[in-house]
């Protein structure tokens, strides 16, 4: 008897940043967003993750009542209108609480709860309202990550990260049972580093916490097809597929409909139910 049934869910992707074709009024950007929320959600999404600051090598950084006010209404919407799980993408204590507060279920954080305050507004959330939180890993900062990325041993100097902020979090008073793990594709990596990543996931199952894999459209996509960030979608549909069946839980992407049909043909397989 076949009675492993693993499940996957899919993240969509929801970029909230200022519609440079309105006259910057909040109501055009949020209605915007929702709309692109509503056709994930029709799409098959489990989850939407709402980020309101850019992580890209490069990127300016954004102020805190810009990352409120991009994000905030996004949420309070999407909590009102729509019946998926919200997460959201920051790394401010107050982003968080405020994102909370408007129906985020998790708070995923590519800087892994490290900025001030920002342990302790997502245990606050934990105790409240039993928020999750996703634990990234970085090497560096985002604006200079990528210039020369180096480690001892990849996955061991990432599980020992891992296992440090799960111990900060409990100490926090945050459960375990509500901590998920990124390795974080791209984020102080090379392109080598990247996929050797992707190859050795299931080095992680000993963690025994649920993986959130984002490489949607990433430039270890674009280095082996030669494609641009917009032609990315069948290399992510194959980045997708093989986290999946290398241990991955959430598949965080922009192209929910195509990935929710590789996510079919895979539970298929690994059910034995045809
Ligand atoms: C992630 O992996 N990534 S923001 C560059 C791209 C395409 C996409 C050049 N937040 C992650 O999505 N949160 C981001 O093409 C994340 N895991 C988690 N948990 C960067 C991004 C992107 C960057």
């Amino acid at each position: 008897m076949n009675d492993f049934k693993p499940r996957f869910e899919v993240m969509g992707i929801l970029n909230v940043t200022p519609d440079s074709f309105s006259d910057g009024g909040q109501y055009n950007d949020t209605e915007r967003a929702l709309e692109r929320a509503r056709v994930m959600v029709e799409n098959g999404a489990d989850w939407l993750d709402v980020g309101g600051e850019s992580t890209r090598p490069g990127a300016d950084a954004v102020s805190e009542q810009e990352e409120l006010e991009r994000v905030v209404p996004v949420i309070e919407a999407i909590a009102r209108e729509l019946p998926v799980k919200i997460s959201v993408d920051t790394s401010k204590a107050n982003v968080m609480r405020a994102a909370v507060a408007a129906g985020a279920h998790m708070i995923n954080d590519v800087r892994a709860l490290r900025e001030p305050d920002a342990l302790t507004a997502a245990a606050e959330a934990f105790k409240a309202r039993q928020v999750r939180v996703c634990l990234m890993h970085m090497q560096g900062q985002p604006r200079t990550m990528q210039e020369h990325p180096e480690y001892d041993d990849l996955v061991g100097d990432i599980k020992d990260f891992f296992n440090e902020r799960m111990r900060a979090c409990e100490a926090a008073g945050i459960a375990r049972s509500h901590i998920y793990l990124d390795p974080g594709f791209g984020f102080g990596k090379t392109v080598r580093h990247n996929y050797e990543l992707l190859q050795r996931l299931p080095a992680f199952r000993d963690l025994d916490r649920p993986l959130l894999i984002g490489i949607s459209r990433k430039s270890m996509l674009g280095h082996v097809t030669g494609r641009a960030v917009t032609e990315r979608m069948p290399a992510s549909i194959a980045a997708a597929t093989i986290a999946m069946l290398k241990g991955a839980a959430i598949l965080r992407v922009h192209d929910v409909a195509e990935t929710r049909d590789a996510v079919q043909v895979v539970t298929t397989m690994l059910n034995g139910e045809y």
